[in-house]
């Protein structure tokens, strides 16, 4: 039996969905609901915490160190997490942009709890989490 579909509304940044329309037809999306339904579906890959196991990887992450205790919240998140974290490296991009890279290690799922934390910072931008192994 199909899916059913369900209807929502959303509101974003102009400039964001500017973004998107762009980019999806330059992919050859006839339409935002079939490239919204992936991009939800790459979320919930990303975010779920889905293993018990130990997992190897890195997080990564641009930052405007501008935005209102940014880095405070940065730092304590990363000190709750001291155990997973292996090694930090930052590097200051532009006058306002900074980019940090996290090599992680230990239960997958508090790496992806980290890596959900980092993410919903506000002032972070782009957070990626990559698992090696
Ligand atoms: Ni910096």
């Amino acid at each position: 039996m199909a899916d059913r579909v369900t209807r929502f509304g959303v509101s974003l940044p102009g400039k964001l969905v500017e973004r998107f329309d762009r980019l999806i037809e330059d992919l050859g999306y006839s339409n935002r609901s079939k490239a919204i339904a992936d991009a939800v579906r790459e979320f919930i890959t990303q975010k779920r915490p889905r293993s018990n196991g130990k997992a190897t990887g890195t997080i990564s992450y641009l930052y405007d160190h501008h935005v209102s205790d940014v880095n405070k919240k940065l730092v304590e998140l990363q000190h709750k997490h001291e155990t997973s974290i292996k090694s930090t490296m930052h590097s200051h991009i532009t006058h306002a942009e900074c980019v940090e890279v996290l090599i992680v290690e230990g239960e997958a799922v508090k790496i992806r709890e980290l890596y959900g934390g980092l993410s919903a910072i506000r002032g972070v931008e782009n957070c990626k989490l990559s698992i090696l192994k």
